[in-house]
């Protein structure tokens, strides 16, 4: 199975790494954004990343893949079956996505995007704005939803997790350090070994 895209891009690494935990051999090729290349955009149309392609079946969008992974090889489950969890679990790829991403893709791309792989300045006023109003009451938020366990659906690593955990990553990669003190859940700091956000997502580090 072929993941068209690189991963900086959330969704790409959010794909990656739900296909390493759950054992999967995934190939990644990190194109550009806007390639051309014409079995990426046989995968997706529109040319966003990620595409994918298993043997002849071809689609686009991170969600719509997880999704198909989890059809492919049900174990272990990273999409839970219990209704209520199942719903919580969407809602959190959900709100990472779009609302997460909507903060996390104004810092990113004006801070790394546009200089380093469009060759032009960022608007870096957009960026800094995200992160000091658009960013706190996310954090604030996501602060009282995770549980002691540190993983925010059923007490262990779903595919919440990993869609929730996968934008911090590009914090990461603009040196924006989320405050342990302020967010012990989230950092994973003052919680008890396995605990916080981003521990449980450690397996699939090297997609960061
Ligand atoms: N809902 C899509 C979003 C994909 C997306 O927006 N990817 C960005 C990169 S992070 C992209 O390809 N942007 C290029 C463009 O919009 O032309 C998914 O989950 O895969």
């Amino acid at each position: 199975m072929i993941v068209y895209g690189s991963s900086m891009s959330p969704f790409v690494r959010k794909v990656l790494a739900f296909g390493a935990e759950k054992g999967i051999e995934l190939e990644s090729r990190p194109l550009g954004l806007g390639s051309n290349d014409p079995e990426f955009v046989e995968a997706s149309p529109f040319r966003k990343i990620p595409g994918f392609r298993d043997g002849d079946f071809a689609i686009c969008d991170s969600s719509a893949i997880v999704h198909y992974l989890e059809a492919v090889k049900p174990e272990p489950a990273l999409i839970p079956a219990e209704a209520r969890a199942r719903a919580r679990t969407i809602w959190y790829e959900e709100f990472a996505d779009t609302i997460l991403m909507a903060c996390g893709a104004k810092m990113f791309f004006n801070r790394v995007v546009a200089p380093r792989f469009l060759g032009r300045p960022g608007d870096l006023e957009v960026a800094d704005k995200a992160e000091a109003e658009e960013l706190p009451p996310l954090l604030d938020w996501l602060e009282k939803q995770v549980p002691e366990s540190g993983f925010l659906v059923e007490d262990r690593l779903t595919l919440a997790d990993i869609a929730v955990a996968s934008p911090f990553a590009n914090l990461g990669h603009m040196d924006v350090l989320v405050c342990g003190e302020r967010y012990p859940r989230v950092t994973g700091a003052g919680v008890p070994a396995e605990g916080g956000l981003i521990p449980p997502f450690s397996a699939a580090a090297r997609w960061r």
